[in-house]
């Protein structure tokens, strides 16, 4: 990587902190992913985008607002890329997968927080994330609890804070209140850039998302081959990117791999061996680079197969319908597309259930391991109903609750190898 460290002053990053962090993370990195075997050539991209994830894309982001674009930082799959794109700004996500200056946090935070939103806290306070701090907008959402408490605390420590409401059922009132907080978001992004919501710009960033999200249920699907063409890592991973990459860039990259992994089902090889143990991950976002869980499971000799989780199938399932010819239509496909996300706030949440078994049958899956943070009330109160239904269905299920930290490793292995044995 080249140096950047200037662009990282100028951002206000704690260089000691943040050169701390890169170096956990490259070694992370090499150890994890570098060492897997067979993997194909087009991860090549995904490596130099994560090499350069806090140098040349933040100077690619820094480009961008020079020449007029705005950054829009949120941390849920329910802020819309569509209407970001359309109103001449760009999306990051801000989610964070790892332990910084918890020390700090636990000031300001309880410690029963769960660490995605201690991360992010860390983050902040370490000055440690070149994309928080790119952002000319960070827009937190009211989902769970602790995010919704703790963005109260959050919006005090950055200026351009910005609130989305979002219903908690999917009961008559909540398109419109979506519809409601969709229309004040465009107000705010219109108000911000000086730009104005139109059908061809709204359409242009549906067709973007859309064909973004069409490249990533391509790869989904070429994952239900046996073997399986690319590692559950490495589709995390790029999962992991479509939140921080240029999204028509990395739609030509995703749809090249896919042709790459067409080759490679046809010629009969695999990331693993043929019939290795196949799972689904259910559950919370693993966000970059909370990669301790999957890298746990893969060591084993099985291979993940599909992530229910909003850095997977979650959030990216669903295309927008793009054939409305107003603006005001294509806002309605958009409320139409997002409802359909099946977050564990959501009360009640079946279709989260039926989802998780309808990727089993379509991955092929032996078994599903549910993945919950610590102190995530919502997926670990889903947990104990996904576990019944699913066990009730003849389906293996395992139930893990971890954090970010690295303590529990060695009792994470024990419980995964011997559910890996059971489905085997
Ligand atoms: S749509 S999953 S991205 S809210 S892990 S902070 S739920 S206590 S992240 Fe999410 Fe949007 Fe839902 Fe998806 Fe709270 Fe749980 Fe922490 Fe979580």
């Amino acid at each position: 990587m080249a140096d950047y460290t200037q662009m990282w002053s100028e951002l206000g990053l704690d260089n000691d902190n943040h050169n701390a962090l890169l170096e956990n993370l490259g070694g992370a990195y090499q150890s994890i992913f570098m060492t897997q075997k067979s993997r194909p050539q087009g991860m090549g991209y995904f490596d130099f985008v994560m090499s350069e994830a806090h140098g040349l894309r933040i100077q690619e982001l820094r480009d961008e607002q020079a020449a007029g674009r705005k950054i829009i930082g949120s941390f849920c799959v329910f802020v819309p890329e569509e209407i970001i794109l359309a109103l001449g700004c760009t999306s990051v996500g801000l989610c964070a997968g790892a332990d910084f200056a918890q020390e700090e946090v636990e000031k300001v935070l309880p410690r029963n927080t769960c660490s995605l939103i201690k991360s992010f806290f860390g983050f902040k306070l370490g000055k440690v994330c070149p994309y928080m701090e790119v952002s000319d907008l960070i827009v937190g959402e009211n989902t769970c609890d602790g995010k919704k408490k703790s963005f109260e605390i959050y919006s005090q420590m950055v200026p351009n804070f910005y609130q989305m409401d979002l219903p908690q059922t999917k009961n008559g009132g909540a398109k419109p209140m979506l519809k409601n907080e969709f229309t004040a978001f465009i107000s705010k992004l219109e108000q911000m850039t000086g730009n104005t919501l139109t059908f061809e710009s709204l359409k242009q960033g549906i067709d973007t998302v859309n064909a973004k999200r069409k490249a990533l249920l391509r790869l989904s699907n070429l994952r239900a081959a046996n073997p399986a063409p690319i590692s559950g890592l490495d589709a995390l991973l790029i999962n992991q990117m479509a939140f921080l990459d240029n999204p028509i860039r990395f739609t030509e990259k995703v749809n090249a791999l896919c042709d790459e992994l067409e080759t490679i089902i046809a010629s009969k090889e695999g990331a693993k061996t043929v019939n290795a143990p196949r799972v689904i991950i259910s559950g919370c976002p693993m966000a970059i680079p909370n990669w301790k869980l999957p890298a746990i499971i893969e060591s084993t000799g099985a291979v993940i197969v599909g992530e229910e989780s909003c850095i997977g199938e979650r959030g990216q399932r669903n295309v927008t319908a793009d054939t409305a010819t107003t603006v005001d239509g294509l806002i309605d496909a958009i409320v139409d597309r997002y409802i359909n996300i099946d977050c564990a706030v959501f009360t009640p949440n079946q279709e989260r259930v039926d989802h998780i078994q309808e990727m089993v049958k379509n991955y092929n899956a032996d078994g599903v391991i549910h993945y919950g943070l610590q102190f995530c009330q919502p997926y670990i109160m889903e947990s104990f109903s996904v576990e019944k239904e699913l066990e009730n269905k003849g389906i293996p299920v395992i139930r893990i609750e971890t954090d970010y930290s690295q303590e529990d490793m060695g009792q994470l292995s024990t419980r995964v190898e011997a559910f890996i044995e059971i489905i085997k």
